[in-house]
């Protein structure tokens, strides 16, 4: 592990061009929960029941009611070193791209300027009868939403299973990944489609690629080094002066 932490950090150092690929485990250290795993969102719940278009069709009330309660636990959550090191990364390189398929808008928070968040923010919400999109970080929503404009209900601006990631996000993530020497891919089990195999296109377009996770992944053999531990504490040594 250090002689591999040291790889890593080497070629960090050198690197011009650099993209990470984020997860739900870069926001565990600030309470917010994950997926899977123990204690994990999908635990208790079926994904299917709460994040598919269909869920929300059938029951609106129910889906609503988990994501007010996400948004209220999230308003209390701090950036946490991971997310810092991010950002302090974007300020040292001229050409860095941050992925992130969380939804909680702590990158932003942290201070990164442009994080792609490719399954969207808990923090936008989408009418289903005009179409428009904007921020609302109400914690005191009713039960079922309305927009103000047509009235129509409001569903959370985020990509639920079977839908289509943003066009224009997922270009600049698959541009990025083929355009990155380094690729940083922290704290995401690399399960969910098409995220998962950004990892893998970078790696095949001849980036060095670095898993940072608590256990090993479907990608974990795939990468040129597997640091196993915290994202808080692995990033901020990842980017210390050797
Ligand atoms: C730590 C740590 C610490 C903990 N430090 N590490 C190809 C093959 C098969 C299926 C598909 C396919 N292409 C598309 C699909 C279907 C589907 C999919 O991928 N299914 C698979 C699960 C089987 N994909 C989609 O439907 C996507 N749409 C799409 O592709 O459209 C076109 C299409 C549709 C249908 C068929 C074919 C094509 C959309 C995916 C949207 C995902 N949405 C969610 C919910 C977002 C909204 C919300 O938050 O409510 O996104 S699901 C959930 O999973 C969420 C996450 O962003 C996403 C990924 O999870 P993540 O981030 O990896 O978290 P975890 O919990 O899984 O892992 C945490 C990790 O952190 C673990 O590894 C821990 O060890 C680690 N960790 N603490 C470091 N401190
Ligand atoms: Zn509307």
């Amino acid at each position: 592990m250090p002689d591999d932490l040291e790889r890593a950090r080497a070629r960090l150092a050198q690197a011009r061009r650099v993209a990470a690929l984020c997860g739900a485990g870069v926001s565990a250290e600030s309470g917010v929960p994950t997926f899977r795993g123990p204690g994990g969102l999908w635990e208790n719940h079926r994904p299917e029941d709460l994040a598919t278009p269909q869920a929300f069709g059938r029951d609106p009330v129910l889906v609503w009611r988990w994501y007010q309660w996400r948004r209220e636990l999230i308003s209390r959550c701090q950036p946490n070193p991971a997310h810092l090191a991010l950002a302090e990364l974007e300020r040292r390189l001229a050409e860095f791209t941050l992925i992130t398929q969380n939804v909680d808008g702590l990158h932003s928070l942290a201070g990164s300027r442009a994080p792609l968040e490719i399954h969207g923010s808990l923090w936008r919400l989408r009418c289903l009868g005009c179409g428009d999109e904007r921020e609302d970080r109400r914690l005191d929503l009713p039960d079922l939403p309305r927009c103000g404009a047509c009235g129509g209900l409001l569903r959370p601006g985020v990509v639920w299973f079977g839908e289509n990631l943003d066009h224009d996000l997922l270009e600049r993530a698959w541009q990025a990944a083929e355009a990155c020497q380094v690729m940083l891919v922290i704290g995401t089990s690399a399960v969910v489609q098409p995220a998962a195999s950004l990892a893998c296109t970078a790696k095949r377009a001849g980036a060095f690629v670095v898993e940072v996770n608590l256990e090993a992944t479907p990608n974990t053999g795939q990468v040129d080094v597997s640091l196993l531990g915290r994202a808080g504490d692995i990033l901020p040594l990842l980017l210390a002066p050797a």
